[in-house]
């Protein structure tokens, strides 16, 4: 089984206007999944970009719920409308991912995993195993989430793949970003790194400047790169350009351009 991460940079613009969904890229990346498939099972993540990032901002999600009742109930509509946002968002996915003969099945995150400051501390796979065993293809999202710590919370999609590489083992996991792969320092100032051990990744961190806290200062990579070191315990990583057609197939193959992560 192989897991895929289509990122937000990926699939729209996250600087451009609301809810903007690149349709080709998507298109170009269900058709090369339908290569592989039903030969490989296959299980898509993708995350928020420009459809629930926004609100979730606005709404300050992060946050929690707090005991005030009128910011809470503010922030209740707010949970809502994210949640409704990433439904829109993972629409045009199955849109997709089906026009190309390809069964996906959506699967909304948030009525399968609870968190405890985000990361997920329990989630039921008992559909999720079904839907695989039956041959569809489950399509999993960024979303908002019930958090025991603080209420409500956002999960990453990120996240996500960590819990389910722990429970799954899949084969392989690739995450599909909107440049080349990881690099030693900013894209186009670093040179990319195409292999990486797990043992590195806590000196790259460092040299990026990523706190233990995991604090973002260069746009999501931080996490991204501090998941990957948890999943790579339990799988191979590659983090592929999804906007260059034919990255996606060659990582799966195991002979693409990009960053591999041995485990
Ligand atoms: P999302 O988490 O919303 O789904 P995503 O998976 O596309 O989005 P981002 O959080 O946007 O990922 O992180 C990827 C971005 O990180 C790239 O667009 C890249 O410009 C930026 N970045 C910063 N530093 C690095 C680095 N050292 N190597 C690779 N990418 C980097
Ligand atoms: O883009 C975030 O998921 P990510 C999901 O995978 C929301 O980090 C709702 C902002």
């Amino acid at each position: 089984m192989i897991i895929v991460k289509v990122g937000g940079s990926v699939f729209s613009d996250k600087t451009g206007e609301p809810e903007n969904f690149d349709h080709e890229t998507v298109g170009n990346l269900a058709r090369e999944i339908a290569q592989f498939y039903p030969g490989e099972s296959f299980i898509i993540v993708h995350g928020g970009g420009s459809f629930g990032h926004p609100q979730a901002k606005e709404y300050r999600i992060r946050e929690g719920l707090p005991g005030d009742w009128e910011t809470a109930h503010h922030r209740r509509i707010g949970f809502t409308l994210t949640h409704q946002a990433m439904l829109r968002a993972n629409a045009n996915f199955i849109q997709t991912f089906v026009r190309e003969g390809l069964p996906a099945f959506s699967v909304s995150t948030s009525s399968v995993f609870v968190t405890e400051n985000g990361e997920v501390v329990y989630g039921d796979l008992e559909v999720l195993r079904r839907l695989l065993e039956l041959e569809f293809i489950p399509v999993l999202f960024g979303d908002v989430s019930i958090d025991l710590a603080k209420g409500i919370d956002i999960l990453s999609g990120d996240q996500i793949i960590t819990y389910l590489a722990k429970m799954l083992e899949p084969e392989k996991v690739i995450f599909l970003m909107d440049v080349d792969g990881i690099y030693d320092g900013r894209p186009g100032e670093g040179g990319l790194i195409q292999n990486l051990g797990r043992e590195e990744i806590d000196s790259l961190l460092e040299r990026l400047h990523c706190t233990a806290s995991g604090t973002d200062v260069t746009g999501g990579i931080c996490n991204k790169l501090q998941e990957a070191k948890k999943i790579a315990e339990h799988s191979e990583v590659w983090f592929v350009n999804g906007k260059v057609p034919g990255r996606l197939s060659g990582a799966i193959r195991g002979d693409g351009f990009g960053t591999r992560i041995r485990s």
